[in-house]
């Protein structure tokens, strides 16, 4: 077996490919036969429209069992595959695709033209093709008549398997590289010390443009050989009707949030669950309670990011501490340092860097970024900060980052107030999160406006939406003659998410 990924799942698919690996609530189910043959069409398509291994492969498509197709053909091509937010506008993706100069850009059928012209602005020489929710487009009539059985490209456990980008304290976007050894390593992680058995069955709400959909939940399902629900979107009915079919389910604590909201979720609905796993942000120990309360069920709370996928668990087996994220996992080295990069004492807060398989190569074209994130002796700066208690337990106790997690989705304030900058008659602006009872953080900008240049918050808004994805949007706009600063000038945002607090709030109840 070589060391390219979907090799590694491949020889753990089931001996009998009729079994289920996807099925669409109300729709069709999909054989690992069915993945074999329709991933290996792809890769040939993938390869007749030009691209080779190593070369980039743009992803922007809604989710549907051939958009996860796509991601093993792309593996099997030893393409890297570029998933990209559906959420992201045209100046986003302009970055994008200037900065990893795919060879072939998949992306929604009505967006063809758009995406052409993007890529030709970005003096790209790509293919690109289209693939629908539905499994239709010009990808699927590639491959139509395509051989169903593809030989694997060789990768060797280094070579870059994916490419995710992060908007970034600095607010140019950095895409992280993931390796196939990296994939794999986190994947086998996973697999294991959750406990998946043959018969799991995993109910799947996330989107699969980022880490957590696309590999911790599939890759944990890929792995097991299993099958899984596969929801279009994260919907708090749909997921109470399909419980009862499930085994495992992987969600953000938004999810656990709406669903502790219904009166239907209930021990009865859960009988057959035997995993519930949260993650992307911070849990709030209401709701683990919450939860518990209602289902009988203690969710595992688990922590990672895109730069390495998953660095710690709750256990399967022990004890689940609220308010943590659980020991490293059994192949990571976790450890909490403080300004100067001294590593401190247990039991003291600090910045977490970690180290293992799984953390990834570096970021793309950004050999700078990627040394200064990294120590001398390899462990990366994750930016979190955190404390580990006297039984291992890692707690996230803040960021030194200035990220805003809104829905688990990361919002950089950085980029969206590069935006508002933008705007005609913007001196400044600052953006802060706020706590939100859905999202559990949401941005709230404080905008500066020229005298005489008179914007409303309505405005503001206006112009963001169509220049950022939807989540990016603050939720409130405030417009002031200036800002706070310290001694040293720097905006004081602590000092902004105290003044306009009991504003905050009382906007978010009249809106709700
Ligand atoms: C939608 N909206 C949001 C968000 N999602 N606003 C802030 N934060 C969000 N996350 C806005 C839309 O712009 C819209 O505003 C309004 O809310 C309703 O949009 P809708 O599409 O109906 O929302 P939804 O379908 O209910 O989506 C909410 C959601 C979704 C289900 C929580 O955001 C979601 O699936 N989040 C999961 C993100 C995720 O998978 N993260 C993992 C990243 P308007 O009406 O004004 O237009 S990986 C990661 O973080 C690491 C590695 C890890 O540890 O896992
Ligand atoms: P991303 O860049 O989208 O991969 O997001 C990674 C970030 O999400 C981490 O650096 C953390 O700040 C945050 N995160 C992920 N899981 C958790 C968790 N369980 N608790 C708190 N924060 C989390």
């Amino acid at each position: 077996m070589g060391t390219n990924l979907y090799e590694l799942f491949r020889s753990r698919f089931p001996a009998d490919r009729s079994r289920p690996f996807i099925e669409v609530p109300g729709g069709p189910v999909w054989s690992y036969a069915q993945l074999e043959a329709i991933s290996a069409r792809y890769a040939h398509a993938l390869v007749a429209a030009g691209a080779e291994p190593g070369d980039r492969v743009a992803v922007q498509v809604d989710k549907s069992p051939e958009a996860i197709f796509l991601y093993l053909a792309a593996l099997r091509a030893g393409t890297v595959l570029l998933p990209l937010n559906t959420a992201y506008q045209a100046d986003e993706l302009a970055y994008f695709l200037k900065d990893a100069a795919p060879k072939v850009v998949v992306c929604q059928p009505p967006r063809h033209d758009a995406l052409q012209a993007l890529a030709a602005d970005a003096g790209l020489d790509a293919t690109v093709l289209t693939l629908g929710a539905d499994g239709a487009g010009s990808l699927t009539d590639a491959a139509a008549d395509k051989p169903a059985t593809f030989v694997c490209s060789d990768r060797g456990g280094d070579d870059v398997a994916a490419i995710l980008y992060s908007s970034g304290t600095t607010g140019r976007p950095k895409g992280a590289m993931m390796s196939h050894g990296n994939l794999a390593a986190n994947a086998a992680t996973l697999h294991r010390i959750w406990g998946f058995v043959p018969g799991d069955v995993l109910l799947h709400a996330l989107p699969i443009f980022h880490t957590h959909g696309l590999f911790v939940a599939t890759n944990c399902v890929l792995m097991n050989g299993s099958s899984m629900i596969f929801c279009p979107r994260f919907d708090a009915d749909q997921v109470l009707d399909l419980l009862p079919r499930a085994t495992v389910f992987m969600g953000v604590p938004t999810f656990y949030t709406r669903l502790t909201a219904s009166p239907r979720l209930t021990p009865d609905l859960c009988r057959g669950m035997r995993l519930f796993i949260s993650g992307s942000a911070p849990l709030l120990v209401e709701t683990f309670n919450a939860f518990r309360d209602m289902t009988g069920h203690t969710i595992l709370e688990r922590y990672g990011m895109t730069e390495g996928g998953m660095f710690t668990s709750n256990p399967l087996a022990g004890e689940r501490k609220p308010g943590t994220v659980g020991p490293a996992l059994p192949d990571m080295d976790i450890r909490v340092t403080d300004e100067s990069g001294r590593v401190l004492p247990q039991g003291e807060v600090g910045v977490l860097e970690v180290k293992g398989p799984n953390v990834f190569k570096g970021y793309w074209n950004m050999p700078e970024k990627t040394k200064a994130e990294f120590t001398g002796d390899g462990f990366f700066k994750t930016g979190d900060i955190g404390v580990i208690d006297a039984e291992g337990y890692v707690s996230i106790v803040g960021r030194a980052k200035d990220l805003i997690i809104s829905g688990g989705y990361n919002v950089y304030p950085k980029e969206v107030e590069d935006a508002i900058d933008r705007m005609d008659g913007v001196v400044e602006s600052a953006v802060v999160g706020m706590p939100h009872p859905d999202f559990g953080e949401a941005g709230l900008a404080v905008v500066v406006t020229r005298p005489g240049c008179p914007l409303s918050p309505e405005q503001v808004i206006g112009d963001l939406k169509g220049r950022l994805a939807n989540y990016k949007i603050p939720k409130q706009v405030v417009v002031v003659a200036d800002l706070p600063r310290n001694a040293m000038g720097k905006v004081q945002k602590n000092v902004l998410r105290e003044t306009y607090a009991a504003r905050w709030a009382s906007q978010l109840e009249k809106a709700s």
